[in-house]
């Protein structure tokens, strides 16, 4: 059974981890096939927006802690050597993709899961759904973009209580927190979560990329290169053909028809 199942609908390229019995948890192959994936999705026209989620009970429990071998006497595991390899270009590639990628948190996220959501653009959680950043049970920190992502999400008292006691947070609390989008009823999921990634697969792609571009550069911008880099990026989405059938549809009151260019 492949550990990653793809399928492209109305412009909408869903991903879904498929390691149920394992939790989703991240081995090589569904890292390189997960890389795959979203290198179709920067790479074809078609698709205008990513909806990731998991199969099972959960989201992705982060990584299979069943193939560390930490037996006593066995070589001490170099982690720099997966997270420079496989999680930190995964949490790049999510970030730059130039097309809104949706979150639906499904179950647990836990360690790597967790932060891997986090990265995505827009995170929607079924309301049994829980966030974990697990890693200081196991005498870890905080890795895939988890240092930066929360204390900028929900400020540094409660990125340091997450991260130091590791204890599941509620997805409606996550929400509460600002952690995420919104939560909704679990047998709502997949619908609410296909319906924004449809909704976002009809509209500006150019434009969403732009957005992106723009919202994650102000986290480490000051204000002056953050309006120098507005200008700039204005001049891009202005000379889209989006831009121009936006203002024509609003001028005629009818619904625009995008087509991401
Ligand atoms: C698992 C896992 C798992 C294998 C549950 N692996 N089997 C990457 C590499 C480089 C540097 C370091 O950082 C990283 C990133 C990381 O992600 S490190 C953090 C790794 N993840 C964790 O520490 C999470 C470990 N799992 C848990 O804390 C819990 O299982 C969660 C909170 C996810 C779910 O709890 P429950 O719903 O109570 O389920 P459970 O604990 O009973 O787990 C169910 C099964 O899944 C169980 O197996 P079993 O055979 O007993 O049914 C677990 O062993 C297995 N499982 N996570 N990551």
């Amino acid at each position: 059974m492949a550990s990653i199942l793809v399928s492209l609908e109305t412009g909408v390229l869903s991903i879904t981890l498929n390691r149920p019995d394992k939790l989703n948890s991240f081995n090589p192959e569904m890292h390189q096939l997960l890389r795959q994936a979203l290198e179709r999705a920067y790479d074809e026209e078609a698709v205008r927006a990513v909806l990731l989620t998991g199969a099972g009970r959960a989201f992705c429990a982060g990584q299979d802690l069943s193939e560390r071998n930490v037996s006593p006497g066995a070589a001490p595991i170099d982690l720099a050597i997966s997270l420079g390899s496989h999680y930190n270009p995964l949490v790049r590639r999510l970030r730059e993709l130039p097309k809104p990628v949706v979150c639906a948190v499904n179950g647990v996220a836990a360690g790597a899961g967790a932060n891997i959501a986090l990265a995505c653009d827009l995170v929607v959680a079924a309301r049994s759904a829980s966030f974990v950043q697990a890693f200081s049970k196991i005498g870890l920190l905080p890795d895939s973009g988890g240092t930066f992502f929360l204390p900028r999400l929900v400020g540094s008292a409660r990125a340091m209580g997450l991260a130091l006691l590791g204890e599941k947070l509620s997805a409606e609390d996550a929400a509460r927190w600002g952690l995420i989008w919104k939560v909704v009823d679990d047998a709502q999921l997949m619908k609410e979560a296909l319906a924004i990634s449809k909704n976002l697969s009809e509209g500006p792609t150019k434009g969403y990329g732009l957005i992106k571009k723009a919202l994650y550069m102000s986290a480490t911008n000051a204000l002056d290169a953050q309006l120098d880099l507005e200008r700039d990026l204005q001049r891009q989405a202005g000379f889209s053909e989006d831009y121009r059938e936006g203002v024509a549809a609003f001028k005629e009151k009818r619904q625009p028809a995008f087509k991401g260019k």
